[in-house]
């Protein structure tokens, strides 16, 4: 803090500091700042960094961050995102790396469900949830998570999630001899963005009816926004702009944040992860957990065949013929690879998309989190950012949940029925694709499937595509145990059939 004004000494430190690192223009407009701001660009250069978060459409109040920004670590990340990599050519995965629907018998379906119901009985699965992201597109101001898609319960997202760990425990107690509840632990990865508005939403709603110790939230970190040349950009004389780091944030922020060991403490052996923007995720997934126990690999991934070639989904692919399994996220594959076919099976040759779904080993966690720090390249979003000197093209600094799996010894890669999980809510109504709207029927329509499938039927079905009715996550996880409920019943479309 600069005392009685004098700033010449600090001035020069730090000026000299942040010209090594080819950042001077932070201080650029020390002798027009006020004493207040002054203090201000001075305690952030110092310490932290205030940041204004980047928003398309709200500028937050500088946020005072908690966290140091270490000069030295994001100038290497900023050096070495920016320098041209000469990445190998990407080659498709082919149907035989994938486990796919068809190779999968019933008995394989009924023991991975037991085998993925008796390790959570034994508390060694935590859920981990993605939730930084803003709801830009969804034109959301409250986390997406709080977003209620219409849904006859009028459930939100995190609802919908949090109703699915309760299932999913109460069948893995029903599982055991003792019958002995045991709680999932829930870690909730927020930004400044979401984190007040997240917490409230849980503590006002009693967390759903999750024990509140078994609910963690954790900030993932922000990076400053850059000119194309690397140089911080400042929002006004004393502000750096400033954004969250991408999804794969977690995985620094799972090391600053302690949770990585509080996971250990708990006994947690494998990390489910997931993002909140899908209506249809099947959070701890028995039949996903047993099936990737069962093969023992590092990580595993829920893959479905892609829709049409230009669907914002990212694509597994190898990077280099025969090299590591990864995944080429939508922002970044040509059109060329998108509409590549294969030319044996005439479908698309990069088919098997990413929907967000993750299994990570807590072991592959500990050790990835170095690496990718020790690596730090970070993906290039570029942007038009509001800057002193006006609207800038400039360039948020990301890294994606998984980009670790490149890092991973061996890679297990599970197709799961699209129609059954994956209900994207990821633009406002109207949109073609992707809205409360289409997420909505999907969820009706699915669970109409169920009930009819154990015996019930549906009045008044209306004639429009979004006609069904919902089944709570509370009676039901994917269709089991309806029978006795439903057999014979009728029952009124769009509504909610709950305990
Ligand atoms: C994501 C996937 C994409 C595909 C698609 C399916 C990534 C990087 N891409 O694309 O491959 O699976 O979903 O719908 O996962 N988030 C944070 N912090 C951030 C940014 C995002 O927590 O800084 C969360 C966000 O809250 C959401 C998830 O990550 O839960 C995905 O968010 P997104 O909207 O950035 O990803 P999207 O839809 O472009």
């Amino acid at each position: 803090m600069l005392e009685n004004g004098d700033d010449s000494d600090v001035r020069q430190d730090l000026l000299e500091r942040f010209k090594d690192y080819g950042q001077d223009q932070t201080v650029a407009y020390w002798h027009e700042l006020s004493p207040e701001e002054r203090n201000i660009l001075v305690r952030d250069l110092e310490v932290v960094i205030r940041f204004t978060l980047l928003h398309s459409n709200t500028h937050f109040d500088s946020v005072h961050l908690s966290q140091k920004v270490d000069l030295p670590r994001v100038s290497r990340i900023i050096r070495k995102s920016l320098r041209k990599q000469d990445k190998p050519a990407l080659a498709p995965i082919a149907d035989s790396e994938v486990a796919t629907l068809e190779t999968r018998t019933q008995e394989e379906r009924g023991r991975w469900w037991g085998l993925g119901l008796r390790a959570i009985s034994e508390g060694k699965l935590a859920v981990l949830l993605l939730s930084g992201g803003q709801g830009t597109r969804l034109g959301s101001k409250e986390p997406k998570g709080c977003f209620n898609i219409g849904l006859p319960s009028g459930k939100s997202l995190f609802q919908l999630q949090a109703e699915r760990i309760l299932r999913v425990q109460r069948l893995s107690s029903q599982s055991t001899a003792n019958g002995r509840v045991v709680k999932v632990p829930w870690y909730i990865m927020t930004s400044p963005f979401t984190d007040a508005a997240t917490k409230k939403y849980f503590q006002s709603r009693k967390y759903f009816g999750l024990e509140p110790d078994q609910v963690t939230f954790f900030q993932q970190g922000t990076l400053p926004c850059i000119t194309t040349d690397g140089r911080f950009i400042m929002t006004n004389p004393y502000t750096i702009a400033a954004a969250p780091d991408g999804n794969g944030g977690v995985y620094s922020a799972l090391k600053s944040s302690g949770c990585l060991e509080d996971m250990a403490r708990r006994g947690v052996k494998y990390v489910d992860m997931y993002s909140v923007d899908n209506a249809l995720v099947r959070v701890a997934d028995p039949l996903f957990l047993g099936y990737w126990i069962d093969k023992g690999t590092s990580c595993a991934a829920k893959v479905i065949k892609k829709a049409y070639p230009q669907e914002r989904v990212g694509v597994f692919a190898h990077h280099g013929k025969g090299g590591p399994v990864g995944v080429a996220e939508y922002t970044e594959l040509s059109s060329d690879l998108q509409f590549a076919i294969n030319q044996e099976t005439g479908r698309l040759a990069y088919k098997w998309s990413n929907i967000c779904m993750h299994l990570f080993s807590l072991d592959f966690l500990n050790t990835v989190v170095a690496e990718l720090d020790k690596d730090s390249i970070y993906h290039l979003a570029e942007k038009k950012i509001p800057s002193v000197d006006g609207v800038v093209d400039g360039i948020k600094l990301e890294q994606f949940i998984f980009d670790s799996i490149p890092y991973a010894p061996t890679v297990s890669l599970f197709e799961v029925i699209r129609e059954e999980e994956f209900a994207p809510v990821k633009n406002a109504n109207g949109a073609t694709t992707d809205t409360p709207d289409t997420a909505n029927a999907l969820v009706q329509r699915l669970h109409m499937g169920w009930v009819v499938s154990a015996g019930g039927s549906i009045a008044n079905l209306g004639n429009s595509y979004a006609s069904g009715l919902e089944v709570s996550p509370l009676l039901s996880y994917a269709g089991e145990g309806l029978e006795e409920l439903c057999r014979g019943r009728t029952f009124h479309a769009s509504t909610e059939i709950h305990a």
